[in-house]
């Protein structure tokens, strides 16, 4: 096996059109942050580098959708990501952004070393351009008949009914999904990198030489390469993006996968002046997590493209995943069909290595997989709660009652069969836990942590310490019974922090508390030993490590899953109920008048704790502020309402809801579906209004 002196750990730089879910987690950022937690204990040179996508067609469409300019969807985006990720304890050295100025002169840079040494092709081609939104189309942009199946609603390179690949000369009636105008041919020069001139190259790499890359990896590999390759074009027509670095090409920027891999280098020269050790020297390991939607892009064209430049290392291993299903459905975005990540950190608060070690226990790492909700209760309620937790906490209240709080002597003398197989085990586990992750083993690691646990259970639970323990005096003879068993469970508890610390790192965080030691400890070179804790150390008292979840949490999430879905091709949510309004009898004008109703922004929103509908909304009416209280909560995220501007019925009584006091109403317009509207000014006007 190659000799390596430093590791450098990639992570997919998620585009910054859209919040993070957990399809996005299982697929690369918790099996890179366990990969690089665990080579970190091992004191091992590790960076482990990320970062946001902020090129490319899906900013500038999101940027079209929300109306808003490109710069503005990424800024709001990527501050969203980053602090998911950061409450998540993704733990990256650096989380950098594609529009960082490094990285748009290393990407160009890289774009013109490639150009002088002649390694594009040029080529001027016909693509389909959009006239009214002024931008060339990409396939995916283009909708219309499927000519197979008839399916009103194909893309320009997929029917998604009949499965059958397309291109956008063959679809019926085309239109394009930005303006609903008939797309037109237009003439376009571009620079394309002939792939094809390094299929030899890349065979020998990867078919010969990583055999040992996960088969879903090395599979679709294969599958590419006995394809055959072709020139990708490496540039696009837009104004978003990293200008192509030629003097004739305005209003060409880099194709978006051929700037995003190179963030990866960007990144790195952000992080440390010693970046060139990890890109040049051949003793570095680069290692890129990915999910299996980006694997030719980092095992075929970013290979190529380095080997191209000449003096970049390879990656040695591309541990993609495969993608996580919801309740039996694929995650789309557009549908949303998702779990949103700050969404459940805002749900189940405290709770982020609950979830941590749900997708990996769950990862799909050989092939698609399924989150459920129940699957996440009954996970929390069964391993970490029953199994994992219950072990640590016995361990520590016995040892409060029986050994007085301390570390009790181990009486060598009196050990049993058990005793020396509990310490065997304790060995065991840590080699197969090491196994397991050289090779990118992450759900095995873990179920062999949990099963040490169970072990430990079922010590403990043969042992019985508790019968040995007299009701006024204990025999020296039983204290020395009682000691032995408690001793050996303390150290399989300090074990099961080091051990679990990659994966859950705030479970560890409380065990070291609990211990009273420092993160030392944590070192993995202390693992497999039952000597950790010494004789006479006073401990902490037990907390609580993980908290049972209850059938009305996942109800509300499974109900939350299914309310907010929308149906295929319409933008009603599945479930909303048909509201047939009353008419309400006449009224005088002065009744009308009495109300005074108010023009008002919204400067803060955040859900009502335990309250699945209510959102505190604090408003500014210009000449006051107010807290007002809303029933909203299942139609608005808090996050998107902010800026919002409403009409408020500012002379409303107070009344308290859920021990919080609201000072007025805000206005909202229910529709057919239940779905609730803002009634909002045409165009922004003064705070403080009056509406009549
Ligand atoms: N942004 C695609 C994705 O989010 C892309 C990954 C870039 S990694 C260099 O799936
Ligand atoms: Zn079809």
């Amino acid at each position: 096996m190659k000799e390596f002196n430093r590791i450098l750990v990639s992570a997919a730089l998620p585009y910054a059109n859209g919040p993070v879910h957990i399809g996005h987690l299982a697929g690369c950022y918790i099996p890179a942050d366990i990969y690089v937690r665990y080579e970190r204990a091992r004191k091992k040179d590790i960076l482990f580098v990320g970062g946001s996508d902020e090129h490319g067609v899906p900013i500038t469409i999101r940027a079209m959708k929300e109306g808003i300019t490109p710069q503005q969807v990424v800024d709001k985006y990527h501050a969203q990501i980053k602090k998911s990720f950061e409450q998540m304890q993704i733990s990256f050295d650096i989380y950098s952004r594609t529009t960082s100025p490094v990285h748009h002169k290393t990407a160009s840079d890289f774009f013109k070393t490639l150009y002088d040494e002649h390694l594009f092709e040029e080529k001027e081609t016909e693509q389909y351009y959009d006239e009214k939104a002024k931008i060339f189309l990409a396939d995916r942009y283009i909708t219309g008949t499927c000519p197979i199946c008839g399916n009103p609603n194909a893309f320009g390179d997929q029917c998604e009914r009949c499965g059958s690949s397309l291109s956008p000369e063959q679809l019926i009636n085309p239109r394009s999904t930005l303006s609903d105008a008939i797309p037109v041919k237009r003439k376009t020069k571009h620079w394309y990198f002939p792939l094809q001139k390094y299929e030899e190259f890349l065979k020998e790499w990867i078919l010969n030489g990583h055999k040992e890359w996960k088969p879903n990896v090395y599979g679709q590999c294969k599958s590419w390469l006995d394809n055959g390759l072709q020139s990708r074009a490496m540039t696009r027509d837009s104004n978003w993006g990293i200008p192509v670095p030629l003097p004739d090409a305005g209003g060409k920027v880099l194709y978006v996968w051929f700037d995003a891999p190179i963030g990866y280098i960007s990144a790195t020269k952000e992080l440390t002046p010693n970046w060139a050790d990890y890109w040049y020297q051949n003793d570095t390991k680069l290692v890129h997590f990915i999910g299996k939607d980006n694997i030719v892009f980092h095992c075929i064209i970013f290979p190529a493209m380095l080997k191209a430049h000449g003096r970049f290392v390879l990656p040695d291993n591309v541990p993609a995943n495969e993608f996580l299903n919801i309740e039996g459905e694929k995650v789309s975005t557009s549908r949303n069909w998702a779990v949103w990540v700050h969404e459940y950190l805002q749900d189940f608060p405290g709770c982020e290595d609950v979830l941590r070690y749900v997708l990996c226990a769950n990862a799909p790492e050989t092939k698609d997989n399924d989150f459920t909700w129940k699957d996440f209760q009954d996970r929390n309620n069964s391993e970490l709660v029953a199994i994992f937790g219950n072990f640590v906490n016995r361990t520590f209240v016995l040892m409060h009652k029986l050994c007085a709080g301390k570390v009790p002597v181990w009486h060598e003398a009196i050990r049993d069969e058990a005793d020396t197989e509990l310490v065997r085990q304790i060995r065991e586990a840590k080699t197969s836990v090491e196994n397991h992750l050289d090779q990118y083993k992450f759900r095995d690691a873990l179920f062999t942590i949990i099963d040490l646990a169970r072990k430990g259970n079922k010590y403990l639970q043969d042992k019985e310490p508790w019968k040995k323990a007299g009701k006024e005096t204990t025999t020296p003879e039983n204290q020395q019974l009682i000691d032995n068993c408690l001793y050996l469970c303390l150290q399989l508890t300090a074990n099961l922090a080091i051990l679990i610390n990659p994966f859950l790192p705030v479970t560890a965080k409380k065990m070291l508390h609990m211990m009273k030691v420092v993160d030392r400890m944590l070192e993995w070179e202390h693992a497999g030993k039952a000597d950790l804790l010494k004789t006479g150390y006073s401990l902490r008292a037990p907390e609580l490590l993980f908290r049972k979840i209850e059938n009305e949490e996942i109800q509300a999430q499974t109900e939350k899953l299914h309310r907010n879905a929308v149906k295929p091709n319409s933008a009603e949510p599945v479930q909303a109920a048909v509201v047939i309004q009353e008419k309400k009898p006449e009224i005088q004008y002065e009744d009308f008048a009495k109300l005074d109703l108010r023009t008002g922004t919204i400067t803060q929103a955040e859900k009502v704790a335990k309250a699945d509908k209510l959102l505190r909304l604090e408003i500014d009416l210009g000449y006051e502020k107010r807290t007002i209280v809303s029933g909203i909560a299942l139609h608005f995220n808090p996050a998107d309402i902010i800026g919002k501007q409403v009409v408020v019925v500012a002379n409303l009584a107070p009344r308290k809801m859920r021990g919080i006091e609201s000072n007025g109403m805000i206005l909202m317009a229910e529709d057919e579906s239940g779905k609730l509207h803002f009634v909002s000014p045409e165009d922004k006007i003064g705070e403080g209004s009056m509406v009549s």
